[in-house]
């Protein structure tokens, strides 16, 4: 296991100084953030990340995310061109010891949360979802909290008209072609892929999500067989499906888990949740109990700690503050050295 913290580059407030500082941190997961979707990372733009990091004495190992352009889940024609252009960003990363790229195959949305801030009782503050609330705004005219508003309405507009004809089996299709096209490039440079889960997961505005459960992962494996075609594996994403048992697929799919999120949720009726420090005791997942899959598994990927709740007065970007995140690494730290050593 490699313990890596997620970093946003040179704007992010949190120095990698810091970053280095927390207890068994191996390096960083970070991106090239303004690049268009589906252009080519230049090697440049890369080599300034690796170097930055390894001043540092970091590694750059993890790469989060490369997005996958629209028109690739759409199936347009344009897609062969934009998936050549991702196979070469692949080939740029590998020549900077890029070893796994995270991405996610969610039409038009990312994440979706309708509060970045619900106060605790404690003071600290954290993300949360309520499903009523967030069924009661229009996609069409969407002012969501942290959402990437990087597209104008009449973009939004057509890009949702263009999913009318979108299913599920459609979705994935277009998701295996995706990764058929990208694998030579993953088997030469050594990268395996590591899909999110769709988060929260279920459809959202009717748009289709399908990478949600234990079930997509069977059906994503046997599509793409090689071991490049691998997963993040999200625990707070999955986990908020209340029909996931996350230390059996940890255990069950550790092969593929190049890439673990690890996060609490405190889980509310059937659909809500709200964000909570890492700790099994702080909410509804058994962190112990996934990370003991994991590590059963023969788990060797990276680990990072996920969102972080906002705490001793800091206002961190939504999810990615310092000092909760660090608490988080150091606890999973704890938890996967205690079960290595445990189990001997
Ligand atoms: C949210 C993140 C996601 C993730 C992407 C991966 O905090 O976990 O935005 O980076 O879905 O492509």
């Amino acid at each position: 296991m490699k313990m890596t913290f997620r970093w946003y580059g040179e704007s992010d407030s949190i120095p990698l100084e810091y970053i280095k500082q927390i207890p068994g941190m191996s390096g960083v997961v970070t991106a090239v953030y303004d690049v268009p979707v589906g252009e080519v990372w230049p090697e440049d733009r890369i080599a300034r990340l690796y170097e930055l990091c390894h001043a540092k004495g970091l590694e750059m190992e993890v790469i989060e995310s490369v997005p996958v352009h629209e028109d690739i889940k759409l199936g347009r024609p344009s897609r062969d061109r934009l998936i050549a252009n991702y196979a070469t960003t692949i080939r740029n990363l590998g020549k900077y010891g890029v070893k796994c790229i995270c991405y996610n195959f969610m039409p038009v949305f990312d994440w979706l949360r309708t509060n970045l801030k619900t106060v605790a009782e404690d003071g600290s503050n954290s993300l949360s979802y309520n499903h009523d609330e967030l069924m009661k705004l229009d996609p069409r005219n969407l002012h969501l909290p942290g959402w990437d508003e990087s597209y104008t309405t009449d973009q939004l507009n057509s890009l949702l008209d263009a999913y009318k004809d979108i299913t599920h089996d459609k979705l994935f299709e277009n998701l295996v072609y995706f990764l058929e096209g990208i694998m030579p490039a993953c088997e030469e440079t050594g990268i395996n892929m590591a899909i999110h889960p769709d988060d929260p997961p279920w459809d959202m505005f009717g748009l289709p999500r399908i990478i949600t459960s234990a079930e997509s992962y069977d059906k994503l494996f046997a599509a793409v067989p090689s071991i490049h075609n691998g997963v993040t594996f999200c625990t707070g994403s999955l986990g908020a499906g209340r029909f996931n048992d996350l230390p059996y697929m940890a255990k069950k799919y550790t092969e593929r888990i190049h890439f673990a999120h690890i996060r609490q949720l405190c889980l509310r009726g059937e659909l809500d949740f709200t964000e909570k420090g890492h700790l099994t005791d702080m909410g509804s997942l058994d962190i112990y109990a996934i990370v003991k899959g994991l590590v059963e598994g023969g788990f060797c990927g990276y680990v990072r700690p996920d969102h972080g709740r906002n705490i001793w007065g800091e206002d961190g970007k939504p999810g990615y503050g310092l000092y909760d995140r660090a608490l988080g690494a150091t606890y999973l730290y704890g938890l996967f050295e205690a079960i290595e050593k445990g189990g001997k």
